[in-house]
């Protein structure tokens, strides 16, 4: 298409139908929006980021990524309705929300969510090719940031899942966004990261057993978004902290946010479901699934204030 209008929340959209979502928005509110190429993968595809601002000077920032993980697709249609609520009635949003600066990249893995819908349904992983395994390829790029990437729950094995990659930063997908958000960490307040799937609103730390200082202000946003959720969709949402729940894991983009760029917001969500469907669940959820994204993106915007 070339003029966006394909993008819906019936099902799952193509990588190309998201792009030009995002080229739409730019369009429509040219004031507010700037588009960004913050790189390219090694399939040579954009890593694009929309950045939504009044006044991109002085706002507290927040920065929402989706589709990290190939086969996680409800990541960003989730992503895309985040937007599409902030945009489609932006005048009419509070305060809270008008104030910030938001960052919106629906689809960190380009590459492997283009081979997880064309070729193997369950990949993970991006699509760089390893040097030293002739037929295994990707990283896994939540295990490939800068922080604690030598830690339990990743491997050194380039065929793993869960490979971290020849080295921190490896990557170029996760290369351009820690570029990117380094040159902007001033002000910037919050990170959120969808994943799927599990319905858990997680927070630091996952590299190690150990909660962050203000470990009870983050449960509490997150007790508060989970509360909100059960009264829009009825959908239980756990809130802890990530290695309780999902064990060790070292190089991740919500544990290198916070440690290393000092954010004080994160979480990572993991939307529907919790097994049933799992990685392959059914477009008929897609809209309520987002809504529940989008409301942990409202708390945390007015935690935020
Ligand atoms: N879950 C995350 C994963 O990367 C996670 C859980 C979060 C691990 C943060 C480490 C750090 O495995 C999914 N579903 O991908
Ligand atoms: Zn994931």
């Amino acid at each position: 298409s070339n003029d966006g209008s394909e993008m819906n929340w019936n099902d799952y959209q193509s990588l190309e139908t998201i792009y030009d979502y995002m080229r739409e928005i730019r369009a429509k509110y040219p004031d507010i929006c700037r588009l960004y190429t913050i790189g390219h993968t090694y399939g040579g595809r954009e890593l694009k980021v929309l950045r939504i601002s009044e006044n991109p000077r002085d706002n507290k920032k927040i920065w929402i990524d989706g589709g990290i993980h190939a086969r996680e697709w409800i990541s960003p249609a989730t992503v895309t309705f985040i937007l599409s609520k902030l945009m489609d009635d932006w005048e009419n949003q509070p305060k809270y929300i008008r104030e910030l600066t938001w960052y919106i990249m629906p689809v960190m893995n380009p590459d492997g969510y283009q081979y997880s819908r064309t070729v193997n349904r369950l990949w993970r992983k991006n699509r760089s090719p390893s040097t030293i395994r002739a037929n295994c390829f990707g990283v896994d790029l939540n295990r490939n940031f800068d922080i604690g990437w030598t830690s339990q729950g990743s491997s050194k094995d380039p065929c793993s899942d869960i490979y971290r990659g020849s080295a921190p930063n490896s990557e170029l997908e996760t290369k351009a966004v820690a570029e990117f958000l380094s040159k902007r960490k001033y002000n910037l307040e919050a990170y959120l990261t969808y994943h799927s799937y599990g319905q858990l609103i997680v927070y630091p730390w996952a590299f190690k057993a150990v909660k962050v200082k203000d470990a009870n202000v983050l449960q509490r946003v997150a007790n508060t978004a989970a509360e909100r959720i059960i009264q829009k969709t009825g959908t239980p949402y756990k809130a802890a902290v990530t290695h309780e729940v999902l064990g060790i894991a070292g190089g991740g983009s919500d544990d290198w946010s916070r440690g290393v760029l000092g954010v004080k917001y994160v979480y990572t969500v993991e939307l529907r479901d919790r097994g049933l469907n799992g990685f392959v669940l059914p477009p008929k959820y897609i809209k309520d699934t987002a809504i529940e994204g989008w409301t942990v993106a409202e708390t945390v915007a007015q935690a935020i204030g």
